[in-house]
């Protein structure tokens, strides 16, 4: 710029400000234009568990209205078949499977989430968004060691969230204390609290060792500390003060969503709200006990159900609810007995939890990831049913192209449109996992590679998809994966193979291509 000529200089510095101004202007737009985001993640819940997916035994009402109200996908997969692989896909926008740390972590864990890593509430803060998680975490917390009598870090408020109030691992895995931004709740530092995935603490009380304080009998696992009559997984001693009540945990977590919308209802945000149900131990509170014939399986899921009515309640009373994305969700497929004699298999009757899909939680097979998955916009999707193909995965990207942000992860793909409903074009294939073995899914096709271990998991009666061969399925054709279509499809198969190594690699290769015959 030739700053000796006065008039240029006078017409560039104009130039400038009225550029800035526009800037601003612009900002400001785009702030007030972008909606609300809430996810809303529930944890073990299957394909056939709400009625808006054909269930008949159980009545999950405001679930069905956002569902029917908004886009119900039937091809929508978590990443994988348990809960911290999922979560982290869904956070990351990043496969699982790409970090080894993604597996189902004890309460002493640490973070798996690198704090250099991006997320999606990284991501939408900067684009201006307040960020907040309400419920199960389960992603790790500190870097080892965690002191749990002072400030825990790093964890969600390090990843990206403003506000977190979080149970650090699962409803059944100490400590059971809830977390608010790195503080444990109403702790006592006159009762520390210490916690061990090793050993018990010299005379406490365990599940193993005490069943006569128990008012929930383990099944396998879970017979270590006692919290609340409960035995759990991993030992605790002291925090007296600060343990939940589980009949409580969903009532408390509802609360501090109500608190979060009504706090920062003047900004955009986004809020994870992270439901523990219909995880065990299931412990409805007693306003749902015997809601349904099912047992408290059956009545958490109508718990949770209402609890999400009441939020829908508190966004209309807000004059949020046009203003406000809703995606719900599962982290991974269904399970009836999964440690504890709750009376859940006594009682199931009709009720199918996969609905017609077969296997379930840790699963392969279909129903280990294959869940209920819906967006609700009031006035803004237009109701529908989509049989187009969605990961969890996808919600990085297109939420990031929802806000405008360029982000995107190389395993995210944008589908914004068919969020919105306003396309039926989802993605062409993905990687599915369950607990470290993965499978391949491209259009109506799926692969799974041959795998050692038991077809099935006895304990919690579930079909694992292992075999010591490859299975083809064509999923249209034969959605119960009955027909392993393998043998008279070599094409195909070799086809699938192929593709499934070019996103995974050949790690597995040598076990799986001694297999093939
Ligand atoms: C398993 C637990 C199961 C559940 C699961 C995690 C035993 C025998 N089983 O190890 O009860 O807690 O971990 O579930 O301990 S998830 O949904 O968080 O992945
Ligand atoms: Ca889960």
């Amino acid at each position: 710029m030739d700053l000796k000529h006065p008039y240029l200089a006078i017409y560039f510095f104009l130039v400038l400000i009225c550029c800035k101004d526009e800037n601003k202007s612009l900002e400001a737009k785009q702030k007030s234009n972008v909606p609300n985001i809430i996810i809303i993640y529930a944890d073990d819940l299957g394909y056939g568990e709400l009625g808006s997916y054909g269930a008949t035994e159980l009545k999950t009402p405001n679930l069905d209205k956002l569902a029917n109200g908004g886009m119900r996908f039937t091809n929508g997969y978590s990443s994988s078949a348990t809960c911290t692989p999922s979560r982290y896909a869904l956070l990351t926008g990043t496969y699982p499977w790409r970090n080894k740390g993604a597996k189902i972590l004890p309460g002493t864990a640490s973070l798996i989430i690198d704090t250099s890593q991006t997320t999606i509430p990284k991501m939408l803060k900067k684009k201006g968004y307040h960020t907040g998680i309400i419920g199960k975490w389960h992603l790790g917390l500190g870097n080892g060691n965690v002191d749990w009598n002072r400030h825990i870090s790093p964890g969600p408020n390090e990843v990206g969230f403003d506000y977190s109030n979080i149970l650090a691992a699962t409803q059944d895995r100490v400590p059971t204390v809830y977390i608010e931004n790195g503080y444990v709740v109403n702790l006592d530092p006159s009762d520390p609290i210490e916690v061990s995935y090793d050993k018990n603490f010299d005379g406490e009380p365990t599940g193993l060792n005490n069943p006569e304080l128990l008012k929930m009998k383990w099944h396998h696992g879970h017979n270590n500390s006692i919290v609340n009559g409960i035995p759990r997984i991993g030992f605790m001693r002291g925090g007296e003060s600060a343990k939940w009540i589980d009949e409580d945990m969903a009532d408390y977590f509802l609360i501090k969503v109500q608190d979060y919308v009504k706090k920062n209802k003047d900004e955009p945000f986004f809020l994870f709200y992270s439901l523990q149900q219909p995880h065990v131990p299931r412990t409805p509170n007693s306003r749902f006990v015997g809601s349904t014939t099912l047992g408290p399986r059956g009545d958490v899921i109508v718990e949770a159900d209402w609890m999400i009515g009441q939020l829908i309640e508190t966004l209309k009373s807000e004059k949020l609810l046009s203003n406000t994305l809703i995606i719900f969700s599962s982290d991974n497929g269904p399970v009836v007995n999964d440690g504890y004699n709750d009376d859940s298999e006594e009682k199931l009757g009709n009720h199918k939890p996969a609905g017609v899909l077969r296997g379930g939680k840790y699963s392969l097979f279909e129903a280990g990831t294959r869940v209920p998955f819906f967006t609700y916009w009031h006035g803004k999707i237009k109701p529908g049913i989509s049989d187009a193909m969605i990961s969890q995965l996808d919600i990085f990207s297109s939420l990031a192209k929802l806000v405008e942000s360029s982000e995107r992860t190389d395993d995210s793909v944008e589908l914004l449109d068919l969020i919105l409903g306003k396309n039926d074009i989802g993605r062409e294939e993905m990687i599915i996992e369950a607990t470290s073995r993965t499978a391949y899914r491209r259009g109506n096709w799926v692969m799974i590679p041959p795998y050692d271990g038991p077809k099935k998991n006895e304990l919690v009666d579930i079909e694992l998809g292992n075999n010591n061969y490859h299975q083809l399925y064509n999923l249209v054709e034969d959605i119960k994966q009955l027909n392993n279509i393998a043998e008279s499809n070599p094409k195909k198969l070799q086809e699938l193979i192929n593709a499934y190594e070019n996103i995974r690699g050949t790690e597995n290769r040598d076990i799986e291509q001694l297999e093939l015959k």
